[in-house]
């Protein structure tokens, strides 16, 4: 037969000062060397040692009965041969400070949730002698004096209440659910005796009952192991006291209750309360329920509030992460140095989350906890001095992180126990993927609190290409990524992942990339792909249907027209002439028209007329399109300049005959001041000098129309 007796919180009221160690705390306590209800349990157990199977489950003898024992006077534990007798009987030794065996858990055990039902049994249920005390029915519900309704003033609903917010403490804490059950219509469950498992409707797994156990102080509770887990408090105790919001009630329920889920007491007796554990064996109403040590021990066998996530498949989900959030896990337990979130013996945690698009994510795993000192309740009943636990170094704790199928993204296990894990911007696919949590250290009972974030970075990672602004090549770039070891890029006709082909890979730091093998005109989708830490996946850094565009430009044509000659008629040394440009761009338009002239820009429009100077004149026309790409043609304009300087024809009248006698004729009429014949004589400066009338002219026209040379 295993189990043991362990002494528990107790109270002293009304002037009780809760400091274990206080002067002030002997006021009113009973002597446990005198309590008699003690020493008849001890009778009792000494006359038949099976006693204790009378609460228990009659199918599992190893059960165990917690009674709680008072404190001395002097702050010491009860007399050690008192105790020492009853453990005599009943143990075959402790079992430290988590009852971690094949009897003393609820369910699967090792980080197993298990869901519990829990009921007030209704006055008709007799309760027997549990720690030496008279069979008697429960007085939980009225009539009657010192029922809990009484203590409550009659509201019931408040006491209740206490109840319920020990159970949802636990609950908010552990692997364990709770839901309380009742018969029909009633506060309270079936009546079945007392004894009998719960049926998960109208009777809890956890039946809680209340009847005399001895005076005020001395016992205050008693508690079944699992799987009875059943409670009895002492009728005697006033638990309607308020301070601390019915604290005395509830520490003593959750304590109690903490034996129900198997947990044992843990020494030593702190006088720190940041060091103290709801399972010490003295009540303490300096911290409100479970704390570091309590969490850690019921995470032992019933795990954390995630559970079951030991698998991907039951990972505890997280939902969407939205870009630029942060989710923590395990935060917020409102327990001094513990977290929600623990890792038992060779146990794995499984956390889904979801992101919309592949996105960099933060990961740490910080491992929680204290050092304090822990130890055994001894067999006499005494608290064993303890030694160090360093609660934050328990496990040295592994950060996987995953992708819904396919190897790891990153595993981090750089760090030793007590240390954290963390690694910043990890690619991880859209989609579904995994924080996994595991235990780099060997099997290790002991519980380690962690806290974990994944934090999803804001930033867009898709590339970017070129669209047009290129005639040879359509440009690629993406921002540089941290961690990357390789980029890949990958290109397609349409949008889409389906059906892109890899045109390159390159090496980190470089992040961009001449795509000259793009067609002119053709609009390309393209897509990044990231290596990472140099593991050989690449992975998509867009989602499909996400790719930008690229293009590689179609250049425009122009047309400078065609090759023109003029003269400078007026020999003025320069000739007005029309240019008619034109440009044509395949996959855009023409923006503007530029024509140069020995690189100065002469006209700013497709058509337009111009002054050239007398010469050979190489105009080049430059069109330019949408994308600011150009084309080039030239044309070249001729400018003769007039007639060489000389005199005139002698053909004076125009008329296409000469020699003959009437030009002379004209000749001398219009020096005479008449007028020509036909309209189109020359004029009379013959000699073109500049200088008529004069007669030079006359003696320059017979000159050359006898044959001569013009002067
Ligand atoms: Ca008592
Ligand atoms: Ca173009
Ligand atoms: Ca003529
Ligand atoms: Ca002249
Ligand atoms: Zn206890
Ligand atoms: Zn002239």
């Amino acid at each position: 037969m295993t189990g043991h007796v362990a002494p528990v919180a107790t109270n002293a009221e009304p002037s009780y000062v809760p400091q274990i160690m206080d002067p002030a705390f002997d006021v009113g306590f009973p002597d446990a060397r005198t309590n008699e209800s003690i020493q008849q349990a001890i009778a009792q157990v000494i006359v038949d040692p099976s006693f204790i199977m009378t609460v228990g489950d009659p199918q599992s003898p190893d059960e165990t009965i917690h009674a709680c024992f008072g404190k001395n006077p002097d702050g010491t534990i009860p007399d050690p041969s008192v105790i020492a007798t009853v453990n005599q009987f009943i143990l075959d030794s402790f079992q430290g400070r988590y009852q971690f065996n094949t009897n003393n858990f609820w369910g699967g055990g090792n980080a197993a949730p298990v869901n519990l039902t829990w009921s007030f049994i209704p006055n008709t249920v007799n309760i027997p002698s549990g720690v030496g005390e008279a069979a008697a029915n429960s007085a939980l519900f009225e009539p009657g004096t010192n029922t809990m309704d009484d203590r409550f003033g009659g509201n019931r609903a408040l006491w209740i209440t206490q109840f319920q917010n020990v159970f949802n403490r636990w609950q908010a804490l552990t692997g364990v659910n709770y839901t309380r059950v009742t018969a029909a219509g009633v506060d309270w469950d079936d009546g079945s005796a007392w004894g009998t498992a719960g049926n998960g409707t109208t009777r809890g797994d956890i039946r809680i009952g209340m009847k005399p156990i001895d005076a005020a102080n001395g016992i205050l509770a008693y508690n079944a192991s699992p799987t009875n887990g059943d409670m009895v408090l002492d009728q005697n105790e006033n638990w309607g006291q308020s301070g601390g919001t019915y604290i005395f009630l509830r520490n003593v329920v959750a304590h109690e209750h903490g034996h129900g889920l198997g947990q044992a007491h843990v020494c030593p007796i702190t006088s720190s309360p940041a060091q103290g554990k709801l399972m010490e064996p003295f009540y303490d109403n300096r911290y409100d329920g479970p704390q570091q040590d309590d969490v850690r021990g019921v995470m032992r066998s019933y795990g954390d509030i995630y559970e079951p996530n030991g698998t991907t498949a039951n990972a505890f989900v997280l939902g969407t992460l939205a870009p630029s959030s942060v989710t923590n896990i395990g935060t917020g337990s409102g327990v001094p140095n513990a977290s929600l979130a623990g890792l038992s013996s060779n146990e794995v945690d499984n956390y889904r989350f979801t992101v919309d698009a592949p996105r960099l994510v933060n990961v740490t795993v910080t491992p929680i906890g204290t050092t304090y000192l822990n130890g055994v309740q001894n067999a006499n009943g005494s608290c064993s001095g303890g030694t160090n636990l360093n609660a934050l170094a328990q496990h040295d704790l592994v950060l996987t992180l995953l992708p819904s199928t396919g190897s790891a993204y990153v595993t981090l296990d750089a760090n030793a126990a007590g240390l954290n894990e963390t690694q910043a911007s990890v690619l991880v696919n859209a989609g579904d993927n995994f924080l996994r949590i595991t235990s780099g250290s060997t099997a290790n009972s002991e519980t380690q609190l962690y806290t974990a974030q994944i934090q999803v970075q804001g930033s867009v990672l898709a590339c970017t290409a070129s669209d047009g602004s290129f005639a040879d090549k359509v440009q690629v770039t993406w921002p540089t990524i941290a961690n990357t070891t390789r980029y890949r890029i990958l290109r397609n006709t349409s949008n889409s992942l389906s059906g892109t082909i890899a045109i390159a890979t390159i090496t980190a730091p470089a992040n961009n990339f001449d795509d000259t093998t793009a067609v002119a005109g053709t609009t390309y989708f393209y897509y990044l792909q990231v290596e990472q830490f140099g593991n050989g996946a690449f992975r998509n850094a867009q989602v499909s249907g996400a790719a930008d565009s690229g293009r590689r430009n179609a250049a425009p044509t122009a047309n400078a027209g065609s090759d023109q000659t003029v003269t400078d008629a007026d020999n003025s040394g320069s000739e007005s002439v029309t240019l008619s440009g034109s440009g044509v761009d395949t996959d855009g338009t023409i923006s503007s028209f530029t024509w140069r002239r020995n690189g100065s820009v002469i006209l700013s429009a497709a058509s337009g007329s111009v002054s050239l100077p007398v010469g050979t004149n190489t105009i080049e026309l430059t069109v330019v399109d949408n994308n600011g790409i150009s084309g080039v043609d030239t044309v070249v304009i001729t400018v003769n300049p007039p007639a060489p300087e000389g005199c005139d024809s002698v053909d004076f009248n125009g008329n296409g005959v000469f020699p003959e006698d009437q030009d002379v004729v004209d000749f001398f009429n219009i020096l005479a001041g008449g007028t020509c014949p036909t309209g189109t004589c020359n004029d009379i400066d013959f000699n073109n000098n500049g200088v008529f009338p004069e007669d030079q002219d006359v003696v320059d026209f017979f000159n050359v129309l006898a044959g001569g040379t013009c002067p």
